[in-house]
């Protein structure tokens, strides 16, 4: 029998059969997996092929994971080199951002977006809480959306407390499946609440000093959505790390810069003091935005090339 998996609490997992039932499923034993280093062999979204275990308690084996047709990863927090994958199968990945309470930095959005084009997942970008917003928060929200509207990502202002852009969003998750994440504490629960009230998720009050909220959701868990598609709410996050990313690769997964780094005197330019170079050309003439290019660098920097090449020589 086939399902596929709504949540998983670490030993346990909630899976839908093509019924729409939902059952409880275990691993057993050694569970091996297409060699992805891995903290938790399976992820929400997974379709898997289940074996009856206990018939009286009614719950099963997972036998099978099908081919993933793609799937998000995190860098465990405590381990580096350890990867926790966090949902397959998706269709597109939401970024819940907010201006005020807390303060979602550039930063943070473009290791998301970058995430998002490592594992070819469309990114959408959403800034919530817009009924906290002053002339100050505008005037941010008003740049950063025309700055990743034209790098070609969609961007939406919405709240919760008023309602605003609720609907506009509800409509591009129907028949998707949707993945969506954000720092503690931006409303990725209360957004699932304001759509499906009878859902009543857990949320909770931005208590901490910093800001950042206390993590109300502790696992990611998927749901399915009335007017058709599923929506993943996670935990919050603090920081995205970069999977697996070289230096070379980065500019690649900017779309505003892919679609010139063919026209670079070198073709392995990495767009900072190179001559000829179609980037910071594009950047000079106000092409590509200027806080884009300075992220880039950023991020650039952070990259350890060393230990990706050593990483690679153990796999040979
Ligand atoms: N003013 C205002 N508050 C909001 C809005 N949306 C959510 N909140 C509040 O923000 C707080 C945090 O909301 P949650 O939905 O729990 O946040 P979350 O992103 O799910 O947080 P984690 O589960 O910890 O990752 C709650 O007190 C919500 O009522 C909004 O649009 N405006
Ligand atoms: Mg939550
Ligand atoms: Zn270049």
């Amino acid at each position: 029998m086939q399902a596929r998996v709504y949540k998983s609490t670490g030993s346990w997992y909630s899976v839908k059969n093509s019924e729409g039932k939902m059952l409880h499923a275990r691993i057993k034993g050694k569970f091996k997996l297409d060699g992805i280093s891995s903290t938790n062999p399976i992820a929400v979204g997974d379709i898997v092929t289940l074996e009856s275990d206990n018939e009286k308690e009614n719950t099963y084996i997972i036998a099978e994971i099908a081919q993933r047709r793609n799937y998000i990863n995190r860098q465990s927090p405590h381990r580096r080199h350890q990867h926790h994958i966090i949902a397959s199968n998706l269709d597109q990945s939401i970024l819940f951002a907010t201006i005020k309470s807390p303060r979602t930095s550039q930063g943070f959005i473009d290791r998301f977006l970058i995430t998002s084009e490592a594992f070819h997942i469309p990114g959408i970008i959403i800034f919530n809480k817009a009924d906290l917003y002053m002339e100050k928060e505008m005037m941010q929200y008003e740049e950063w959306a025309l700055m990743y509207r034209k790098a070609g990502y969609p961007v939406y202002l919405i709240s919760m407390e008023t309602g605003k852009g609720v609907d506009e969003v509800s409509a591009i998750l129907k028949d998707k499946i949707t993945l969506i994440s954000g720092h503690s504490g931006v409303g990725k629960s209360s957004f699932i609440n304001a759509i499906f009230p009878e859902l009543n998720l857990r949320t909770e009050e931005v208590s901490d000093w910093s800001g950042k909220g206390m993590h109300t959701t502790t696992f990611a868990e998927m749901f399915d959505l009335p007017s058709g598609g599923s929506i993943i709410d996670t935990p919050g996050v603090k920081e995205f790390g970069l999977v697996d990313i070289s230096r070379q690769e980065l500019s690649h997964y900017f779309p505003e810069m892919r679609a010139l780094i063919q026209q670079c005197q070198f073709n392995n330019c990495l767009h900072i003091n190179e001559p000829g170079c179609a980037i910071k050309k594009a950047v000079n003439e106000k092409q590509i935005h200027m806080l884009r290019y300075i992220s880039y660098c950023t991020i650039l920097e952070t990259i350890d090339e060393g230990s990706q090449k050593s990483k690679g020589k153990t796999n040979r």
